[in-house]
């Protein structure tokens, strides 16, 4: 049998996670069948006019599961999912797990280089786009994926144009009759993605028997029931709204999971109000925008009584204002795709809810907040944040270099996020001292547009930074040394003006959240004792010019 490659927990860790009843030795198809058998006329998924009951999910995804196997596609092979919030994603995410098939989901606002990226690591065999993306909507990008991936067999689209394959066709295929069978449970089930700090995005391998603990664990400190409708109006695919406990906790406890184009307050509403939304997980910009929104639209929320919120910071100020102007609760959840998530729980003192962003979800997840020379700092102190536990990760895909950087000799990660623990183990996020910008909850690694800027011929040093922003908490900056030669000072400025320098950058296929909000041209860049950008300086030098051009 052919596994997929990763870095697995020490057996002894291993055997206490098995006999403690964190991992069950069971794939996460069980959640499906769970609710197939017991039921299957429940509504699992309200898309737009579509509802889908648990048997038809159940039935849906089974057969597209004997279509990929007919053509070939087997336990062990990996696969390049993009979909928007549509039913087709967890469709699709099932039918892969029945025959064993990895896929990582890539966000829908995802663009060429970062599926390329993808692509160049996983090398699937199986790539699913949607019509409705520009990069599906001709046979173009097929065209170079099957370039890039020597082994790739089949390239699927929802709402395909003319010669592409039909995703649809597969899920109405009739008369397959493989064997399903999905990878062993501490086998690799599917791939998270990093937000990352690094030049190329990294892929995160969850297996079965860690990823269903983390679902189970969630959707009991949630309370989910039958009776909950979760509201997912953010990527599906991301670990917040796939297993914190997102739609697969809420498959788990058999309700039902509301999809939502985007968090956008009116559409929003009025899908809670038809839906009976009980449950919502916004992050904090989203919820900065429901605020400003609600006044006037109450009634619309009445079903609502929680409302999860994580991703980034969210500011006490605003946290306080969410059960008064938008009555429901507040749960804030500080998770990472690599593993730990921590909630505030639903019996928590207001304080603690409002002023912290709780504590592990699991009595084995293992946390210690340490000093830069790795030295455990005392309770409220500031430190960095290392974690190991029965579904935080050992290792990225394929990135041995990055991995001894990351983890200890104790397998602990360092996660890159500055935290306070108060004695009752409930953490505080104060910051991050990985290099990364958090743009309302989107991740991007500096050096991955640096990189990229790096390739102007005009540029000759590059760093990116975060500054402060109203709503989204932080944006980013993009300060540029120019290089010097090939025509007047006024000419260099004007080949580096910003429209033209995000032109540029949207040319190589990035994402367009990693555009640069601001550019700033300097002279030189701070640099640290050993000469790396200080990118502590040269966010000041950016907050004193913005300061600056407000005053003006
Ligand atoms: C979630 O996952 P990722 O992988 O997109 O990002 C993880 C990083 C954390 O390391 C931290 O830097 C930041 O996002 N973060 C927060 C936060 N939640 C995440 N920073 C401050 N306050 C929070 N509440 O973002 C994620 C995964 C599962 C559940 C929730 C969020």
């Amino acid at each position: 049998m052919s596994g997929i490659d990763f870095t697995r927990w020490p057996e002894d860790a291993a055997r206490r996670y098995r006999e403690a009843g964190c991992w069950l030795g069971l794939p996460m198809t069980d959640i499906l069948a769970r609710q197939c058998r017991d039921n299957g006329d429940g509504i699992a998924i309200a898309c737009g006019e579509r509802q889908v009951t648990y048997r038809e999910l159940d039935a849906r995804s089974t057969r597209l599961a004997h279509a990929l196997a007919l053509r070939g596609l087997a336990r062990g092979d990996t696969a390049l999912v993009q979909l928007p919030n549509v039913a087709e994603f967890h469709i699709v995410f099932f039918a892969l797990l029945k025959i064993g098939v990895a896929p990582v989901n890539a966000l829908f606002s995802h663009q060429r280089l970062e599926l390329t990226a993808y692509a160049r690591q996983l090398q699937p065999r199986l790539v699913i786009g949607a019509g409705v993306h520009p990069l599906f909507a001709d046979g173009a990008f097929a065209a170079t994926l099957h370039a890039e991936v020597p082994g790739l067999a089949h390239v699927l689209v929802l709402g395909a144009p003319a010669g592409a394959t039909e995703l649809a066709d597969l899920l109405m295929e009739e008369g397959g009759t493989a064997v399903l069978a999905p990878s062993p449970a501490s086998e690799v089930a599917f791939f998270q993605l990093s937000g990352g700090s690094t030049g190329t995005p990294k892929l995160i391998p969850r297996t079965h028997d860690d990823y269903y603990y983390s679902v189970r664990r969630s959707a009991e400190i949630c309370r989910l029931d039958t009776t909950t409708r979760f509201l997912c109006a953010l990527p599906a695919g991301h670990n917040f709204l796939l297993s914190s406990p997102g739609a697969l906790g809420v498959f788990h406890a058999g309700g039902t999971v509301v999809l939502a184009p985007s968090p956008e307050p009116l559409g929003c509403f009025a899908l809670i109000e038809r839906h009976g939304v009980t449950m919502a997980a916004l992050v904090p910009s989203a919820v900065a925008l429901w605020l400003q929104a609600a006044p006037g639209r109450r009634a619309q929320l009445a079903s609502v009584r929680l409302l999860q919120v994580g991703g980034a910071s969210f500011a006490e100020a605003l946290a306080r204002r969410v059960p008064e102007e938008l009555g429901c609760a507040l749960q804030q959840v500080f998770g990472m795709a690599e593993g730990l998530v921590n909630y505030t729980r639903l019996d928590d003192p207001e304080d603690k809810v409002y002023t912290t962003q709780g504590r592990p979800m699991s009595p084995f997840d293992e946390v210690r907040v340490v000093d830069l020379d790795g030295q455990d700092v005392p309770d409220g102190a500031e430190g960095l944040l290392l974690t190991r536990g029965p579904y935080t990760f050992r290792g990225y895909y394929r990135a041995p270099e990055h991995n001894a950087q990351v983890f200890d000799t104790e397998g602990y990660y360092a996660t890159g996020d500055l935290v306070r623990r108060g004695v009752d183990g409930y953490l505080t996020v104060v910051g991050r001292v990985k290099d990364q910008i958090n743009r309302g909850g989107e991740k991007i690694a500096a050096e991955e547009v640096e990189n990229l800027l790096l390739r102007h011929p005009r540029v000759l040093q590059a760093a990116l930074v975060s500054v402060p922003h109203p709503l989204l908490g932080e944006m980013s900056c993009a300060c540029i040394v120019a290089r010097p030669g090939g025509g007047t000072a006024a000419d260099v400025t004007d080949a580096l003006r910003p429209p033209l320098l995000r032109k540029y950058l949207r040319e190589q296929g990035v994402a367009e959240f990693k555009l640069p909000d601001r550019f700033r041209m300097l002279d030189t860049l701070p640099l640290t004792a050993v000469g790396k950008t200080d990118k502590v300086a040269l966010r000041a030098v950016v907050a004193g010019l913005e300061t600056n051009q407000a005053a003006a």
